[in-house]
């Protein structure tokens, strides 16, 4: 009876331990979209976004001075181009200086600038792909190493 009162413990502890891992790898992270430069002019954004890893769930934070920029989400041809989309369709335009999008699918994105040349000319113009949760992955083996504890504790009460 004492044997199987530990393991119970060990097994437990074990999924605890398993479920704190796991919120922590959850956690959506947030991009500060050229870090402290922010969104800006003569930024190398493709040098910047090259060293992250943009994850389903996190955030992308453009900061920037709302007289001078914006920002447009737009497919891969217009991003090739820089083409600025038709003004009158305000809603695709994000203009509070501080934007917070987050990233709900895989995939590429594609944001610029639509203020006059800044994409074209000026560098500003991101590009991220966005890759499948970890936490998905990680639940599947995590759910396995349970029961591999589980097929163990029992294993040690049987003895
Ligand atoms: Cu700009």
């Amino acid at each position: 009876m004492a044997s199987f009162s530990s393991a119970t413990a060990g097994v437990s502890l074990l999924a605890i331990f398993m479920v704190l891992q796991l919120s922590s790898v959850a956690m959506a992270a947030d991009h500060i979209v050229g870090g402290d430069k922010g969104w800006t002019t003569n930024f190398n954004y493709s040098e910047w976004a090259k060293d992250q890893v943009f994850v389903v769930g996190d955030n992308l934070v453009f900061n920037y001075n709302n007289t001078k920029h914006n920002v447009f989400q737009v497919n891969g041809t217009m991003f090739q181009s820089c083409t600025i989309p038709d003004s009158s369709n305000s809603n695709q335009s994000l203009s509070s200086g501080h934007d917070v999008i987050r990233l709900d699918t895989e995939g590429k994105k594609w944001y610029i600038c639509g203020f006059s040349n800044h994409c074209r000319d000026l560098g500003m113009k991101l590009s991220v792909n966005v890759t499948p949760s970890a936490a998905s992955s990680l639940l599947s083996s995590a759910s396995l190493l349970l029961l591999v504890a589980a097929m163990l504790a029992t294993a040690t009460i049987s003895i």
